[in-house]
């Protein structure tokens, strides 16, 4: 699949600092300390009812880690897949008698153009669940094989059993794992599993349902976490050096992938680091497609807004913090983008090179946007304040938080 435009990120003076992030697995902050190119995947939208704020301020968290990155003159490879077959899809398009295929195309052609809007860095390679199975079928065989996997009634299902570092990212006990894997795709109910937990990694072909060749698993479809196993180690190999999503796929998406990985490779974790970043809500609920309170991206835009002030507003939030999207976020946003643009605006000013460290330094300490944006506010006050007489400052107040932040003054 092609991804989306890539916006330039302004080189700045000087070199950034590496990467201190906060890791699910080791439950600690880590420094990162990648080699020139650094690897990271992040788990894409199942593409119906995109982009709402939620998606937008998850995938603003993995942006910062990137800018972090091509800051300290590393560069970046970049991963990222596209759900686009899978039960909720295809629940969504037989509730509105839609084709799947279109759903899935036009969701994911919002996000594109949502994501280029937002001035989100693109994948190097963006790819779909489904021109990932000839990848993934070989990959759930060799399971198969080495006594990881086991069918059931046709359908082929992993043995969590088989990892034995399994719960080393999200460290759930088995009562809270049980629940969140009927909530999110699993079905420990299943009569005949050897584990309730174990998830499916090839569904057998279901009447009425799209089904592909899947060579000695019969004709089916992949399962949610075998895909981005095999879409991350095709594109990254292993050890790469974060998988990054919302908390809400610490467990089981990013667990059982990283159990898929350590029985097909004998090593664990996949990623050197499980990054997850909190979750948005509206009306003092979990903002969800299955709940249907959703602020999209492109309404916002439709409505005038800024997407500037949307990125300004996603970043007045810690990546990591739950909170709650109401409009007075958006309007400080709005009142705050209008005071940077007059303060770079102006022909010379205070100088910035202490900002320039400052913002680098807030963003290497766990991605503290919160506390770059409130050193920007300080410079802008000062230099809306004082009349300075350093004609570099504005433009590279304006580099900075153009390649640092992504927001463009
Ligand atoms: N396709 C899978 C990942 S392989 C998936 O979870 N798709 S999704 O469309 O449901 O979510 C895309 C990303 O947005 C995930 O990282 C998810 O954790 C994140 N996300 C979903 N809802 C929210 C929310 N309310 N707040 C923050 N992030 C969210
Ligand atoms: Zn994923």
């Amino acid at each position: 699949m092609h991804a989306w435009p890539a916006s330039e990120v302004p080189a700045l003076p000087g070199k950034g600092r590496d990467l201190q992030i906060h890791d699910s697995a080791t439950r600690g902050t880590i420094t990162l300390a990648p080699g020139p190119v650094a690897r990271i995947y992040v788990c894409g939208i199942t593409p119906y009812d995109a982009t709402h704020i939620g998606h937008a301020a998850t995938y603003n968290a993995f942006d910062l880690v990137q800018r972090v990155w091509l800051d300290t003159k590393r560069q970046v490879h970049y991963v990222q897949n596209v759900t686009d077959v899978d039960d909720p899809l295809l629940e969504r398009a037989l509730r509105d008698g839609q084709d799947w295929t279109e759903l899935a195309e036009r969701e994911t052609a919002l996000f594109r153009e949502d994501m280029t809007a937002l001035r989100m860095l693109p994948p190097q390679h963006y790819i779909g669940a489904v021109e990932a199975i000839p990848g993934i079928v070989p990959l759930v065989e060799r399971l198969r094989d080495a006594g990881a996997a086991y069918e059931l009634e046709g359908d082929v299902y992993f043995s969590v059993e088989a990892d034995p570092h399994f719960g080393g990212v999200s460290h759930l006990d088995a009562e809270a794992m049980r629940l969140l894997s009927a909530e999110r795709g699993g079905d420990p109910d299943r009569p005949g599993k050897k584990n309730p937990l174990d998830p499916m990694l090839w569904m057998a072909a279901r009447p009425g349902e799209p089904s592909w060749d899947g060579g000695s698993l019969g004709r089916g479809r992949p399962g949610w976490h075998i895909e981005c196993v095999a879409i991350a180690l095709d594109h990254l190999g292993m050890s790469f050096d974060i998988q990054g999503g919302g908390s809400d796929l610490a467990f089981p998406h990013h667990e059982m992938g990283a159990s898929h990985a350590q029985a097909l490779t004998g090593e664990f974790p996949m990623a050197k680091a499980y990054v997850h970043a909190g979750m948005v809500a509206l009306h003092g609920e979990k903002m969800s497609k299955s709940k249907g309170n959703l602020v999209f991206v492109s309404a916002l835009r439709r409505s005038g807004v800024d997407p500037a002030a949307i990125r300004l507003a996603l970043l007045s939030h810690h990546y990591r913090a739950d909170w709650e999207w109401t409009d007075e976020i958006l309007a400080e946003a709005v009142a705050r983008l209008e005071r940077w643009r007059a303060a770079v605006s102006r022909p010379d000013g205070i100088p910035a090179d202490a900002l320039v460290e400052e913002v680098r330094e807030a963003l290497s300490n766990d991605l503290d946007a919160p506390a770059a944006l409130a050193a920007v506010d300080r410079w802008v006050e000062r230099q809306i304040a004082t009349d300075g007489d350093d004609e570099s400052a504005p433009g590279l107040v304006s580099r900075t938080v153009d390649a640092l932040l992504g927001v463009a003054l």
